[in-house]
């Protein structure tokens, strides 16, 4: 079905730009489809029995990573909610990683104690995964306070939803960091629900980007739907932090596809919305029809790529039913840091 454009109040973000590549459209393709495939898996391996506690899928929001990790550069950070497995395989953790730690077993990026909300990679600059909304939002403050420190030019992405928007500490965080002129770019991935709660319910001013204002830091809105328009609103933003100006806004308009988490009635909004964005607004099928379009790639070079993200996915979730669950004594690693810088904990004591 023909994609339709954004409607008017969400495409105030930079007009996607057309000089592209062909090789940059393959890949975000690729990117996108990887996320929403391995997703796809998690939930029929969750189905399963073979994934427990909580699931949040990113189906839906691939654009928003794929178009904002196309605007970074080695060393910047990212930190983000729950909902984070697309932000993991983004900025290129291993897909066997994160469904092993997804099925709890010991070749995940946790070791399988952590699950779904838990992992990090310090070699990819991933900083979680937090299950407490929007308590990620100081935390990633404070990571663009360490790159300030340290003197050099990386950014962090920081993460949150629609509804974590409402949060306290949020704007404590805002202030702080343009006090500071911190290199951080607040990312609101607006979905525009909160599990069950529409962003119409609960709150009156729907314009997150403008918030703020009051405390001097600009921001705007961009259609996340579109990859390139992310990325070219994510480049905006990445040059205002690196060259020292202080945080930035970016509000992502942007929509899941599935429940809030595996456990979600969805009742709180019809089937036919649901349908309806995943026919005219998918972000997949929009570059797709780009690369369709421009003779960028054939049908058969889409298949092709289709096949090699099938095999990826298929390959970690071999690799994770393979892998054995933690032993018991590992209940006693990891619980506190063994690697401290030396003679820290007394300096400090
Ligand atoms: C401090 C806190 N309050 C409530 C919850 C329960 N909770 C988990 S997710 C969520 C909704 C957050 O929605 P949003 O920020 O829009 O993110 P999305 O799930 O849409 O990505 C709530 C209320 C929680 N985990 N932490
Ligand atoms: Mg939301």
């Amino acid at each position: 079905m023909a994609r339709k454009p954004a409607p008017a109040a969400e495409t105030q973000a930079a007009e996607p730009q057309s000089n592209t590549s062909r090789d940059e459209l393959l890949q975000y393709y690729r990117d996108m489809l990887l996320i929403r495939r391995f997703e796809e898996k998690a939930g029929q391996l969750y189905g399963m029995g073979l994934i427990g506690g909580f699931c949040h899928l990113y189906i839906g929001q691939e654009a928003v990573v794929v178009g904002l990790e196309a605007a970074a550069k080695e060393g910047d950070k990212r930190i983000t909610s729950y909902r984070d497995h697309g932000h993991m395989l983004a900025c290129g953790m291993s897909a066997r990683g994160v469904m092993a730690e997804l099925t709890g077993r010991e070749g995940g990026y946790s070791k399988g104690k952590g699950g779904s909300m838990h992992m990090f990679s310090r070699e990819k600059h991933f900083y979680g995964g937090h299950g407490i909304v929007g308590a990620q939002v100081p935390l990633g403050a404070g990571l663009a306070f360490a790159d300030k420190y340290l003197g050099n030019d990386n950014v962090t992405f920081t993460y949150f939803g629609d509804g974590a928007a409402n949060q306290g500490q949020v704007y404590e965080t805002y202030n702080m960091a343009v006090l500071w002129d911190l290199p951080v770019i607040f990312v609101i991935e607006n979905n525009q629900y909160a599990m069950g709660t529409s962003m119409k319910r609960s709150t009156r001013s729907t314009t997150l980007y403008g918030r703020g204002e009051a405390f001097g830091i600009p921001g705007e809105q961009v259609d996340g739907m579109d990859v390139l328009a992310v990325k070219a609103a994510g480049e905006k933003a990445v040059a205002h932090c690196r060259a020292g100006k202080g945080p930035y806004i970016l509000e992502v308009m942007t929509y899941r596809y599935r429940g809030h988490s595996m456990s979600d009635p969805a009742k709180y909004r019809t089937r036919e919305e649901v349908q309806k964005m995943r026919d005219e607004r998918d972000a997949i099928e929009h570059v797709r029809e780009l690369l369709l379009q421009g003779s960028h790639a054939s049908e058969d070079d889409l298949k092709a790529i289709d096949k090699e993200i099938k095999d990826i996915v298929n390959d970690s979730a071999e690799f994770a039913k393979e892998s054995p669950e933690p032993a018991l004594e590992e209940l006693w690693t990891d619980i506190y840091a063994e690697d401290l810088p030396q003679g820290s904990a007394e300096e400090v004591a």
